[in-house]
């Protein structure tokens, strides 16, 4: 069976999908599209054999051809389309984040809960990055004894014009907030946010900053974000354990040795550093939903991540220095996710 997938936003990473969806990947047809600017997502529809562009992300979700959505369009408006969704009784794949509230994902959590069975993946695709996953075998097996911190670095070369100054966390920081909990197994019990001297390419935003995390075990993670750093796209996560330490390798294919000095690559964005991890991760999801398997990263990944992502942006704006992160009941359906 072909999974009949409609995508909602053919922005920058909408269109990424739709083109592994359609040229890269196996067993799913991109047959529905939409996208507020209606002429773009007329555009992308006259380039997908027998797909045709809707007027709304609603119409996209009940077209009876459409098996699954994929949501691509900003944040803010994520929360309409994965709720009409899971009323439809379709998986839903959303790209981060779930939501850009705490009570938004709530909202989702009670809607996919009441429905009783898990819709919703989101796209924290970290967790399919071939480095990552050795990483985290390498602290699941123990080699390097009980990991007491991780430091990250999470840096683009630079970010659009309508990148707010909450954004360096919410859009973000948010990846290394779910990487750490899927890392380590556990949950974040609060965080800090510092400010060090703002480097002038940043313009009004705070950039970077170092923004701290507690794990509920005791680990400390920092994650540096910076967004102007002009060089590349530059991640880099190492653990620290008791007795030895793990670390991500470089991405870049050669190293290139002349004139006494030796170079490789750093990518471009993150379209090219998670290119493969985009199309596992895309993978994984369509089997899912044919095969009716588990579904990745669940709508509780994406509350947890927003709840700590509101505490760190009190951290931030709010003069609050360390916040503690609550995040209530989690419903039963998430049992098995972290
Ligand atoms: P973008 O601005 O390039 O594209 C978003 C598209 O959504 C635009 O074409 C816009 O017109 C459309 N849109 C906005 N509101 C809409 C609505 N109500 N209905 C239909 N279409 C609507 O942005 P980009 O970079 O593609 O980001 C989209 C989402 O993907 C964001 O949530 C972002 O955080 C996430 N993202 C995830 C990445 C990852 O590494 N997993 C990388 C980049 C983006
Ligand atoms: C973007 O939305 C992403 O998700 C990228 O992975 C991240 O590096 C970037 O900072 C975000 O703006």
């Amino acid at each position: 069976m072909t999974v009949s997938v409609g995508v909602i936003g053919v922005g920058m990473i909408g269109k990424d999908h739709i083109r592994r969806l359609t040229t890269v990947l196996a067993g799913a047809a991109v047959v529905a599209v939409t996208d507020v600017n209606a002429e773009e997502a007329a555009t992308v529809a006259a380039g997908l054999p027998g797909a045709i562009a809707h007027p709304t992300g609603q119409d996209v979700i009940s077209d009876p051809a459409v098996d699954a959505v994929v949501v691509c369009s900003w944040g803010p408006t994520h929360e309409e389309y994965v709720l009409a969704a899971i009323a439809a009784g379709k998986p839903v794949f959303c790209e981060k984040p779930l939501a850009t509230t705490e009570e938004a994902c709530r909202r989702i959590l009670d809607a996919e809960s009441a429905f009783g069975r898990r819709l919703v993946q989101v796209g924290y695709m970290r967790r399919y990055d071939a480095s990552y996953r050795a990483l985290k075998a390498a602290v699941d097996s123990g080699e390097i004894g009980t990991p007491l911190m991780m430091h990250c670095t999470h840096r683009n070369p630079s970010v659009p014009g309508h990148y707010t100054k909450d954004m360096a966390i919410t859009d973000t920081a948010v990846h290394e907030i779910d990487m750490v909990r899927w890392m380590f197994g556990e949950e974040i019990v609060a965080t800090t946010v510092l400010t060090p001297r703002k480097s002038r390419l940043g313009g009004e935003l705070q950039d970077p900053l170092l923004l701290l995390l507690e794990m509920e075990g005791g680990a400390l993670i920092d994650v540096e974000i910076s967004v102007n750093i002009r060089y590349g796209y530059d991640i880099r996560g190492e653990v620290v354990g008791e007795e030895g330490t793990a670390a991500l390798g470089e991405s870049n294919p050669i190293v290139v040795r002349k004139n006494n000095m030796y170079s490789g690559r750093v990518p471009q964005d993150w379209r090219e550093r998670f290119l493969r991890a985009y199309d596992v991760e895309f993978q994984e999801w369509i089997d899912a939903v044919r095969d009716g398997g588990e579904f990745g990263p669940s709508a509780w990944d994406g509350y947890a991540a927003a709840v700590v992502s509101d505490a760190a942006v009190r951290s931030l704006f709010g003069g609050d220095g360390r916040v503690e992160v609550k995040l209530g009941d989690k419903p039963s359906l998430y049992d098995a996710t972290t």
